[in-house]
């Protein structure tokens, strides 16, 4: 199997692309070589430039649940590109966008669009900080909220995976502004209300965490956040730009039960193209910009583009119920090969084999996992034809485009390699 084609175009890609990438993870830095450069994908395959194809379990970093380039949402790009790519005004399509996700999430009774998960989580503090008049942010170790300043805080994903002590360029009085938890720990944020629970503008959580690889929630500790923020008037924001519509059609509140005060979206509402989203109770959501205070702005918010993929997406999904219970079947039995002396965690079709034979519940348990093993895997992973993410602290997806056949041969490789 030759790389060659990829390792020129990384070459050059390094001198025009900080570490050659236009996203700090894709750069294959902790599992070592260069990463692929990808021609097309289709269905559960992506194809290099060097004509390899692999069965994808990076999805795009979670948007493509329904796989590479499905019919319905390639139709609808093709539809709405008769009538033009964007209009900075208001479309009806926008609406349904709003009604769909809404009628999906019944504690989002308003959103609003924008462009990334990053803008998600950005301006669901800000409005946060602005309906409470408060200014402390409640996070947790290993989770990752995007780029935003005040979050880059312990974070996890390209963080954790670079091994990066947080970011250079936030200022210390954004961090300070951030209180970073154990996930799964309520001791330590019972002792954080405790002392400066009237300053807690909100608590923002991955209810099932993705990026310090899978870490679900403890039992209990979710409603936990949920009655201590109601206890104190903070606010709950779950961020499920990774689990919304992956979990559950509801996403991970659904799964759990728990009605938050503001959700964000993004990934798979999107159906591959740019998008995010934040939403929660009108009275929160009312104080935004133009009807009321609170600024937020975008200029390719609600893209007819974006929209028209992400509301086939969302419309397909809703029609298909049982694409659910097939991700939840097919991942299971990928799951259950995973080589010995690994601890796998998984909920629904997002997973992650830790090279550890010691549960992993938290950053600091994640972060015991032999990563140079996990490397090893990963590379074995490749040379066999199958794509997983290039960190250890990163979740990989199955997709309904994963047949059980993909499933069956992935297994196998998985079986193959000995994690001793
Ligand atoms: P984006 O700004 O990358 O669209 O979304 C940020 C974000 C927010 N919240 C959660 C729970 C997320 O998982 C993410 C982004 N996820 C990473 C993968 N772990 C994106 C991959 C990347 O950074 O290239």
């Amino acid at each position: 199997m030759t790389r060659a084609n990829s390792e020129k175009i990384f070459s050059k890609a390094q001198k025009l692309i900080p570490g050659g990438v236009n996203s700090p993870v894709r750069a294959f830095r902790s599992v070592g070589g260069s990463p692929l450069f990808i021609a097309r994908g289709e269905g559960s395959r992506i194809f290099d430039v060097d004509g390899n194809q692999y069965i994808d379990y990076v999805g795009s970093w979670g948007p493509l649940l329904l796989g590479h380039r499905h019919p319905a949402i390639i139709e609808a790009l093709r539809e709405t590109l008769e009538t033009g790519t964007s209009f900075g005004a208001p479309t009806t399509r926008e609406v349904e966008m709003a009604e769909a996700i809404s009628s999906a999430v019944p504690s989002i009774e308003m959103v609003r669009l924008v462009n990334s998960g990053t803008e998600a989580t950005m301006s669901a503090l800000r409005v946060a900080r602005g309906f409470t008049g408060r200014d402390l942010i409640v996070k947790f170790e290993g989770c990752y909220h995007g780029h935003v300043d005040s979050l880059l805080v312990k974070a996890g994903s390209g963080v954790a995976t670079l091994g990066l002590p947080d970011s250079p360029g936030v200022p210390k009085s954004f961090s300070d502004t951030t209180l970073a938890l154990p996930f799964n720990s309520t001791d330590a944020l019972e002792q954080a209300f405790r002392q400066r629970g009237d300053q807690i503008a909100a608590v923002i959580v991955e209810p099932v965490v993705g990026n310090m690889g899978c870490v679900p929630p403890a039992p209990g500790f979710l409603q936990m956040l949920r009655d201590i923020t109601a206890r104190h008037g903070s606010l709950l924001i779950l961020d499920e730009v990774m689990t919304g519509f992956r979990v559950a059609f509801g996403g991970a509140q659904q799964l759990y039960g728990i009605r938050p005060d503001l959700t964000t979206l993004g990934k798979v509402i999107g159906g591959g193209l740019p998008i995010g989203a934040y939403g929660g109770r009108a009275d929160i959501m009312n104080r935004v910009a133009p009807a009321g205070p609170i600024y937020q702005a975008g200029t390719l918010s609600g893209n007819p583009l974006a929209v028209a993929a992400g509301l086939a997406m969302l419309l397909y999904l809703k029609s298909h119920p049982q694409i659910y219970a097939q991700l939840e079947a097919r991942s299971a039995a990928l799951c259950a090969a995973a080589p010995r002396g690994t601890t796998v965690n998984r909920v629904g079709s997002m997973f992650t084999i830790f090279f550890t034979d010691q549960p992993v519940t938290d950053w600091e348990s994640a972060k015991k996992s032999d990563t140079a093993r996990f490397a090893d895997f990963h590379r074995t992973m490749l040379d066999a034809g199958i794509y997983l993410p290039p960190s250890q602290f990163e979740a990989a997806f199955v997709s309904a485009a994963h047949s059980e056949e993909d499933i069956r041969t992935t297994a196998r490789c998985f079986q193959g390699f000995s994690a001793s």
